[in-house]
């Protein structure tokens, strides 16, 4: 009787934990991740991919950097729209409709556009012809109230007056958000503008750089009360905005297009298109530059970093440890064993190769001792 009970808990205590240990995100390291316990002295940056297998993913944080632990969200209930953009049948995408992996999963739908390009910034990119291409994404997401952060890589073919290129919102309401072409829009030619309206008023900055054609930009906007403009993860004008809060109502994210105008329209290429609804913080603006996140089918995503101090300096000498935590939407939560990598400024050998140039040394000391006594 009392073995009978024992067997009977025993099973019940395996199938939960296979229950648990299967509904749980898995994450794995990919190459070319450094291994454990990895030791750099020129070059110091490094890459860290990984992959996530979870059908239902709804927050990935990346934890690093032992001395001043930093924690990042990748993917959470802020983020309300990702664009991958990269043509994925698994994901149904197809040249008439482009997948949300956000976890509002929103319906894009394409018009007028012929075609991806294989020669994305990540994988594929969404190529608008400047004539009559964009997406509209429908939506029953409110930022009246929010912060915002609106962020994607583009490459231009040519600088167009006022061309839209990421917006939410029919402005001729003063409402929602837009990022377009600043030549003949208040700007020059080649810079940015960012706009935020209030239901009233729009405020606005500009990128101090003038964007040149045929080269990927990564550009982000953040509104926190003011207004903030990154290029490439330098944060390059920062300035108060008379609009001290957003208004905006269900209205359809648009890209390529201003969504006001209908017939300003963008020419060149978009990709990896990120829209938090929360202010974030300048490195975590460097890390969305330094980084990838891609859903790849139903179940898989991979993350990608090319881990730097900023965009000009390396990282600072010391150790670093990194891991990830994954969360599904029953709040089950899958990691990864922390890897540490430690930058210093001494060459240092790998310990197969001290072992390799003591078995080295040992072979010669003794050849040359069996020669000498040969000789003797
Ligand atoms: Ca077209
Ligand atoms: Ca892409
Ligand atoms: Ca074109």
């Amino acid at each position: 009787m009392i073995k009978k009970r024992f067997w009977t808990v025993l099973t019940l205590l395996v199938l939960c934990y296979t229950y648990s240990a299967l509904a749980s995100p898995l994450i794995t390291y990919e190459n070319p991740t450094s291994p454990h316990n990895t030791y750099l002295n020129i070059n110091k940056t490094f890459q860290i991919n990984i992959s996530i297998v979870e059908p239902a993913l709804r927050k990935l944080t990346f934890s690093w950097n032992a001395s001043s632990p930093t924690s990042y969200d990748y993917y959470s209930h802020s983020l309300i729209l990702l664009l991958n953009l990269n043509n994925r049948s698994s994901l149904f995408e197809n040249s008439s409709y482009v997948a949300d992996s956000s976890i509002y999963n929103l319906t894009s739908v394409s018009t007028n556009v012929t075609n991806y390009t294989l020669s994305g910034r990540y994988e594929s990119a969404f190529d608008f012809d400047g004539v009559d291409d964009y997406l509209n994404i429908s939506n029953n997401i409110n930022l009246t109230g929010r912060n915002l952060t609106a962020s994607l890589w583009m490459k231009r073919d040519t600088t167009k007056n006022c061309a839209g290129i990421l917006g939410k919102g029919d402005l001729t309401t003063t409402k929602g958000f837009a990022i377009y072409e600043g030549q003949s829009c208040g700007g020059s030619s080649g810079q940015l503008k960012f706009l935020i309206g209030n239901g009233s008023t729009f405020g606005d900055i500009y990128t101090r750089s003038v964007l040149s054609n045929n080269r990927w930009y990564h550009v982000a906007f953040r509104f926190d009360g003011n207004f903030s403009v990154f290029v490439d993860g330098n944060l390059e004008n920062n300035t108060a905005t008379i609009v001290s809060r957003m208004a905006d109502d269900p209205a359809p994210f648009y890209l390529g297009t201003n969504s006001w105008a209908g017939t300003q329209f963008y020419d060149g290429l978009v990709d990896e298109v990120h829209v938090w609804n929360r202010s974030l913080s300048n490195q975590e603006i460097y890390q969305e530059f330094t980084s990838n996140i891609e859903r790849y089918n139903q179940t898989q995503w991979y993350v990608f970093i090319n881990q730097s101090k900023n965009t000009t300096n390396e990282l600072n000498n010391g150790s670093y440890a990194h891991t990830f935590d994954a969360f599904n939407n029953l709040n089950a939560q899958g990691s990864i064993e922390t890897r540490i990598i430690t930058i210093g400024s001494n060459p240092a050998l790998a310990p197969e190769w001290n072992n390799l140039a003591i078995f080295a040394i040992l072979i010669i000391t003794i050849g040359g001792y069996l020669y000498r006594s040969k000789k003797e």
